[in-house]
């Protein structure tokens, strides 16, 4: 359960960061089934296969001085190249399902299984940006779905303007949204310890940043109720990975339940032939 005051700045900053999500004697296991998942899209590096986030390294000062491109983060957690069945683990965690239920209620579905790193030769330094769709977007700061990152260690990557979710943006903010990645008023780095969980509203200001010196290893899922009426675009390729890796069978039931939910769901997804394309404009 989240505490009164964390609620509070959920629905107000749009962010709240929950403590000890994963015990400290539960870390290795995680670690090493990130590290082995890393080292294999590092040895695949075109971005279709693992859905890999690249980065380019670009001297701001001389954008046209491209030297290398690397990974910083992947959304097939679930291709059986790189499933690991930690990830799925991660899933029967009561204090994170019992955090989560504090805002969407306890009939969830999975919507994404990814993960974030630091790159080895290059920064990462993501543009201010917000994720999604408009229409689901609320005023009152409530939404359907959540993301959160999960540290496996210390992170301190993820910045955002608090109380942005809420509210139109401001000029400064909008000449930034997309190319900049300059300060702005009020923004807030976010500290996540070993096991720490951020959850973040999709429409607040935000991005990420991370040299090349840190050892970012960082889940990033997505939980939703079952009555979204959108969900991924990536719907098909999940429910072929889920069936080629027999995960029904072997899934502790909590777990299995945000699955079936999942496959047994009926909406719209985003980019399908009945859902037109709507990308999200300021
Ligand atoms: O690095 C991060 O934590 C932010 C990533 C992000 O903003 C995104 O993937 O849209």
């Amino acid at each position: 359960m989240l505490t009164e005051e964390q609620l509070d700045q959920w629905y107000e900053e749009g962010y709240c960061i929950v403590k000890d999500v994963i015990p400290q004697g539960e870390l290795p296991k995680y670690r090493e089934a990130f590290e082995r998942m890393v080292t294999k899209v590092r040895a695949n590096p075109s971005r279709e296969r693992y859905n890999t986030r690249l980065v380019k390294n670009i001297d701001r000062k001389n954008p046209n001085a491209i030297s290398e491109l690397e990974s910083w983060g992947c959304d097939f957690l679930l291709h059986p190249d790189l499933y690991e069945p930690a990830f799925t683990d991660y899933l029967n965690n009561e204090k994170l399902l019992s955090s989560l239920s504090s805002i969407l209620g306890s009939d969830l579905r999975v919507e994404g299984l990814k993960a974030l790193w630091s790159p080895e030769r290059v920064d990462y330094d993501l543009f201010w940006h917000r994720d999604g769709l408009k229409e689901i977007y609320s005023e009152d700061g409530s939404q359907k779905h959540l993301q959160f990152n999960t540290a496996l260690y210390r992170d301190d990557s993820f910045r955002l303007v608090p109380g942005s979710h809420r509210r139109p943006l401001t000029d400064a903010e909008l000449a930034q949204v997309r190319v900049g990645v300059d300060d702005l008023p009020g923004q807030l780095v976010c500290v996540l310890e070993p096991g720490d969980v951020l959850f973040m509203h999709s429409m607040v200001l935000h991005r990420g940043k991370s040299p090349r010196t840190d050892m970012r290893r960082t889940f990033h899922y997505i939980l939703a109720r079952t009555d979204l009426p959108i969900g991924t675009a990536l719907l098909k390729q999940f429910k072929g990975w889920y069936g080629e890796l027999r995960l029904d069978d072997q899934l502790a039931p909590t777990a299995r339940k945000l699955f079936r939910n999942f496959l047994n769901w009926e909406g719209r997804t985003i980019n399908d032939e009945w859902y037109p394309n709507l990308p999200y404009k300021e």
